[in-house]
C-alpha cells in the first residue's frame, strides 16, 4: 500500500458539483449485489465551468456508466483506486452508473455488509463510497429515493430512509420496496436494511399533533427485549420537544438491532441502526448500567435528527459540531430522567480517566482537528466528550435562556445546510451578546489545561485571596499554548459554619455560588467581607474540563466531604482524600515498607455509612474508590502493581474496620420486588453491591455466602453479574468455576450475555487471565469478525491492568497479534484496539521497551490507513 496522506482543514473547498437528487436501486445478493445509481448533478455556483467531476468509490466493479442517458466510452472517464473522474461535463446533468459489490466479503463493516442473514449498512464517515460512486462528503446534501430488491423468502423486510411509497412482487421469488426521503441529506446518513426481521410498533403524537409510527426491528428471538428502548425513544422525543422545541419530521421512525456493528449506533435519517448491545435489554440479561446506556444511546441517536441531520457538518473536521452538541444533549436528558448528580459523577469520572489520558498521549488532538489521515480514527473521547464539555461551558457562560435562543437560531438559520463550529458558536454569541472569541480556543487547542490554585485568608481584612494560574502542556504539533477562557464555578465554605459564604468580588455581590472567569495566565481574585476563614470549593460540577490543583490538607478534604453544598464536589473531595491516602500506600509498596491505613479515610467512610441519606445513588458513588485507571492517571509514572496493591489494601482495610456497617447497608438495601430500571431501585442496588464488594474483598464467610446467594437467586442481571464478578475475581475458584460454568451454559444462546461472561473472566486479577483469553478465543461463542466479541474479550483484557501489563510482555504480544489480524479484517476496530499500547511513555522502562517492540512489529505489516496513522503517531 502507498503511504497514506493527511488531509487538511485549510484545504477545504466547496464541491465542484452538487447532487440535488439521488435515485438508487439495490439488487441484493450476498456476493454480487448490483447498485444502480442515478445522480442529478449541478455545477456549484461558485465554481467555474469545465471542472472535472470527481466521485469517490472504493472496491466497486463498474458495470455501466452514462451521462444524460448516453453511455460513456472507456476513454471518456477514468477509474482510480479512490474513484472515478470525468472531464467535460455539462453544468447540469444526470449520471447513471451500475456497480457490483460483495457484501459478504465486507468484514470492515463499512458500506453494505452482511450480519448473520441480514444485509445492513454503515456509511458514516466514508462508507457510502463502498456502495456507489458518489461525492462522499457531508456538504453534498440530496433527496434520496431508494428501491431495494431482494429474495422474498429470506429477506421479507426491506428498509431504507424516509417513507415507503411502493412495494410489489417480482419474478423468481423476489420482491421490492421503494423508499422516499424528502429531507436533503448527506450520503453518510443513507441506510438500508434487509432481512428476516420482526417489529414492535408504537405511536407518538408530536407537539403539533402529527402522528408518528415508531418501529423497532429485531430478529425473532429478541422480540421480548425492546420495551425499554421504545419507552426511552418516546421519552427522548418528548424531552426534545419540551427542552429544545425540536419536533420529529417524518411519519415513521425506525430502529434496527444488528449483531455486527463497529460502534454503538448510527443516526441514519428515519432508520437508526443499532448495535444490538445498545438497544436490547431484559431484566434477566441486561444490567442497570446497560439499561441506562440504552436509554442514553437511543436518545443520542434520536437527538441527532436535528443536531446532525437537519443541520449537518460542512466537513469531517467539524465532527464535534454534531457529536459534542448531541452528547451534551443526551447527557442533559439522562440527568433529567435519572439522578442528575450521579450522571455527572459518572460522566466526569470517565472523562478524567479516559479523555485526560487521550489528551496526554501521542494521539492527542484538538476538538476540531486541523488534519487527519483517517477520519475513522477521530471518533474519540476528545471529539465527543470534550466537545460536550465545551458546549456545557457555553451553556453555563451564556445561561440556559440565551443558550436556548442560540440553539433555536442555529436550527432555523442553518436548516438543511452543512455548517461549521464557528456558525454554532456565532449563534450563541449573537443570542447572548457575549464575546466568545477567546472561548473558541477550546476548539483548536489540544491538551488538558492545568490550574494551580492557591488561597490565603487574611483575618485582619476579612479577605480571601485566590490566585489561579493556568497552563496547558504541549501536545504533538502544538508546542506553545495560549491562555484559555476558563469558567471556574466556586463557593467558599466557612470553616465555622460549614456553609457557603456570601461572595463579594470587586465590590460586587455574587451570591454564594458563583462563576469567576480565568482568562489570563495568572489572575488574582480577592473576596471581601468574609467573617470566617473558608475552604474553597473549586470548579464545582466540573465547570471546565481541566485539572485543578489546590494544596488541600486531608482535614480540608474531610471537611468538604462533610459540608460542601455541591454534591459533585463533595464526592470529589472524597476522591481526593482517598487519592492522598493511596499515594502514601503506593510509595510504601514501592519502598517495601509496611502499609498503614490512614484513619481519616476510615472515619470519613464511617460517617458516610452511618449518616442518614436519602440519596443512595450518590452515597454509592462516594463509597466507590477511584479506579486503578484513574489512580494511574494521577501518577507521574504508572506502577501497575503498586497501584493494584495499594487500592486493594485500602479496600480491605475499610472492609475490616467497617465490616458491620457494610453488612448493615447490604441488608438494608436488599429488595425482592420485581426488577425495574428505575432510579430508586438502581440506587439501592448499587449501594448494596458496593457494600458487597467491600465484604468480598476480605472474603470472610458471610460476604462469600452473600455473593453466592445473590448469584444463585437469579433475581436480575445486575445482581447476578455483580456476584459472579466478585466470585470470579476472588480466590474462591472452588465457587467461581461452577458458577461460571452454570452461567455459560444457561446463556450460551444469548450473545450479549456471553459478552459479559467473557469480560468477567478476562478482567480477573489472578495470573491466569491471559491464559483464559487464549483459551476463550477458541470458544464457539467467540468470533474475531464480531466487534462486540473483540471488545468483550480482547478489549476487556487490555483494561485488566495487572495482567495486560505483565512483565513478560505476553499481554502486549497478544494484543498486537489481534491487531495484526484485524488490520486486514476490520481496520477501524484494529486501530481502536491499539490505544493501550500507545500509552507506553507512562510506564517503566522495561514495559516501555516491550510495548514499543509490539508497535514496531505492527508497523512492519502492510497497514490499513487507520492502523498506520495510530502506529505512526505512537512511535513518533
Ligand atoms: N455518528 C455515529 C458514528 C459512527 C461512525 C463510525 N465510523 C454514532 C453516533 O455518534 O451517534
Ligand atoms: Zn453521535
Amino acid at each position: 500500500m502507498s503511504k497514506p496522506q493527511a488531509i487538511h482543514l485549510s484545504d477545504y473547498r466547496p464541491p465542484a458539483y452538487r447532487v440535488t437528487h439521488t435515485e438508487l436501486t439495490f439488487e441484493l445478493d450476498p456476493s454480487a449485489t448490483r447498485v444502480k445509481a442515478r445522480l442529478h448533478l449541478e455545477r456549484h455556483p461558485e465554481r467555474e465551468a469545465g471542472e472535472a467531476l470527481e466521485l469517490d468509490g472504493e472496491q466497486l466493479t463498474l458495470k455501466s456508466i452514462a451521462i444524460d442517458g448516453q453511455a460513456l466510452g472507456e476513454d471518456e472517464y477514468r477509474l482510480t483506486e479512490q474513484g472515478l473522474r470525468i472531464e467535460n461535463v455539462p453544468a447540469s446533468f444526470s449520471l447513471d452508473t451500475e456497480v457490483e459489490i460483495s457484501p459478504e466479503e465486507n468484514t470492515a463493516l463499512e458500506g453494505l455488509y452482511r450480519s448473520g442473514g441480514m444485509f445492513c449498512t454503515q456509511c458514516e464517515a466514508e462508507g457510502f463510497r463502498r456502495i456507489t460512486f458518489y461525492p462522499d462528503r457531508p456538504d453534498v446534501m440530496a433527496t434520496f429515493s431508494t428501491t431495494v430488491v431482494g429474495d422474498a423468502a429470506s429477506l421479507p423486510v426491506l428498509l431504507s430512509n424516509g417513507n415507503p411509497v411502493e412495494r410489489g412482487e417480482l419474478p423468481n421469488g423476489r420482491h421490492f420496496v421503494t423508499w422516499e426521503d424528502p429531507h436533503p441529506k448527506p450520503c453518510y446518513l443513507f441506510a438500508l436494511v434487509a432481512g428476516d426481521l420482526k417489529q414492535v410498533e408504537d405511536r407518538f403524537t408530536t407537539m403539533s399533533g402529527r402522528d408518528v409510527t415508531l418501529q423497532i426491528w429485531v430478529e425473532k428471538e429478541n422480540l421480548g427485549k425492546t420495551d425499554h428502548a421504545m419507552a426511552s425513544l418516546k421519552r427522548a422525543m418528548r424531552w426534545d420537544e419540551e427542552t429544545y422545541g425540536r419536533e420529529y419530521d417524518l411519519d415513521l421512525f425506525m430502529i434496527v438491532a444488528v449483531n455486527d456493528f463497529n460502534m454503538g449506533a448510527m443516526e441514519n435519517k428515519g432508520l437508526n441502526i443499532f448495535n444490538s448491545a445498545a438497544v436490547l435489554t431484559h431484566p434477566d440479561t441486561a444490567t442497570d448500567a446497560a439499561f441506562q446506556r440504552v436509554e442514553g444511546i437511543v436518545a443520542h441517536e434520536y437527538f441527532h435528527n436535528w443536531s446532525g441531520n437537519r443541520v449537518t457538518c460542512r466537513d469531517w473536521f467539524q465532527l464535534s459540531l454534531k457529536e459534542g452538541f448531541t452528547v451534551f444533549r443526551d447527557q442533559s436528558f439522562s440527568a433529567d430522567v435519572n439522578s442528575a448528580p450521579v450522571k455527572r459523577i459518572e460522566d466526569v469520572s470517565f472523562f478524567r480517566t479516559a479523555q485526560f489520558a487521550e489528551d496526554a498521549g501521542p494521539t492527542a488532538h484538538p476538538v476540531r482537528p486541523d488534519h487527519y489521515i483517517e477520519i475513522g480514527n477521530f471518533y474519540t473521547l476528545t471529539i465527543y466528550e470534550k466537545g460536550a464539555e465545551i458546549v456545557r461551558m457555553l451553556r453555563n457562560l451564556v445561561g440556559w435562556e440565551a443558550f436556548r435562543r442560540g440553539s433555536d437560531l442555529y436550527f432555523s438559520r442553518f436548516d438543511g445546510q452543512a455548517v461549521t463550529i464557528e456558525d454554532f458558536v456565532a449563534c450563541m454569541a449573537e443570542a447572548s451578546g457575549q464575546d466568545l472569541d477567546q472561548f473558541m480556543l477550546w476548539y483548536s487547542q489540544a491538551g488538558t489545561p492545568e490550574i494551580d490554585a492557591h488561597g490565603e485568608y487574611d483575618y485582619a481584612r476579612a479577605e480571601y485571596r485566590l490566585i489561579l494560574r493556568q497552563r496547558t502542556p504541549a501536545t504533538p504539533g502544538q508546542p506553545d499554548k495560549q491562555a484559555l477562557h476558563i469558567p471556574v464555578r466556586l463557593g467558599l465554605v466557612g470553616t465555622k459554619s460549614g456553609r457557603d459564604l456570601a461572595l463579594t468580588l470587586d465590590g460586587e455581590s455574587l451570591g454564594r455560588d458563583a462563576v469567576i472567569h480565568l482568562r489570563e495566565e495568572e489572575q488574582e481574585f480577592v473576596f471581601t467581607d468574609l467573617a470566617e476563614a473558608p475552604v474553597p470549593s473549586l470548579a464545582r460540577g466540573f465547570s471546565a474540563p481541566v485539572k485543578l490543583n489546590f494544596p488541600y490538607s486531608r482535614e480540608d478534604l474531610a471537611f468538604l466531604l462533610a459540608n460542601d453544598s455541591d454534591g459533585f464536589n463533595r464526592w470529589d473531595a472524597g476522591q481526593r482524600l482517598a487519592l492522598l491516602a493511596l499515594d502514601d500506600l503506593i510509595a510504601a509498596h514501592r519502598n517495601g515498607v509496611e502499609k498503614v491505613m490512614d484513619n481519616r479515610v476510615v472515619d470519613a467512610f464511617r460517617t458516610l455509612l452511618t449518616s442518614d441519606t436519602d440519596d443512595k445513588a450518590v452515597l454509592a458513588e462516594m463509597l466507590t474508590l477511584p479506579s486503578e485507571a484513574y489512580i494511574a492517571e494521577q501518577q507521574p509514572l504508572v506502577d501497575v502493581d503498586a497501584i493494584h496493591a495499594a487500592r486493594q489494601f485500602v479496600k480491605q482495610s475499610l472492609a475490616r474496620s467497617l465490616r458491620d456497617e457494610f453488612l448493615a447497608v447490604y441488608q438494608a438495601n436488599r429488595d425482592d420486588s420485581p426488577y425495574a430500571p428505575e432510579p430508586d431501585q438502581i440506587a439501592a442496588r448499587s449501594l448494596k453491591n458496593v457494600a458487597l464488594s467491600y465484604l468480598m474483598s476480605i472474603e470472610d464467610e458471610e460476604g462469600v455466602a452473600l455473593a453466592q446467594r445473590q448469584f444463585e437467586a437469579e433475581h436480575n442481571m445486575t445482581d447476578v453479574r455483580h456476584a459472579l464478578t466478585l466470585l470470579t475475581h476472588s480466590s474462591r475458584d472452588d465457587l467461581a468455576d461452577p458458577a461460571l460454568k452454570a452461567f455459560g451454559q444457561k446463556w450460551a444462546h444469548d450473545p450479549l450475555v456471553m459478552d459479559q461472561w467473557f469480560s468477567i473472566q478476562v478482567s480477573r486479577p489472578q495470573e491466569d487471565a491471559l491464559e483464559r483469553v487464549k483459551f476463550l478465543m477458541d470458544h464457539p461463542a467467540f468470533s474475531l469478525t464480531n466487534p462486540n466479541k473483540v471488545r468483550a474479550l480482547i478489549g476487556a483484557f487490555a483494561q485488566n491492568r495487572v495482567n495486560f501489563h505483565r512483565l513478560d510482555g505476553e499481554g502486549y504480544k497478544l494484543l498486537a497479534d489481534v491487531v495484526i489480524k484485524l488490520n486486514r479484517l476490520n481496520p477501524e476496530i484494529a486501530a481502536r484496539l491499539i490505544t493501550p499500547l500507545t500509552r507506553w511513555a507512562r510506564y517503566d522502562e522495561t514495559r516501555q521497551e516491550l510495548m514499543k517492540a509490539e508497535l514496531e512489529r505492527i508497523r512492519a505489516e502492510d497497514l490499513s490507513p487507520n492502523v498506520y496513522e495510530v502506529v505512526e503517531k505512537a512511535l513518533a
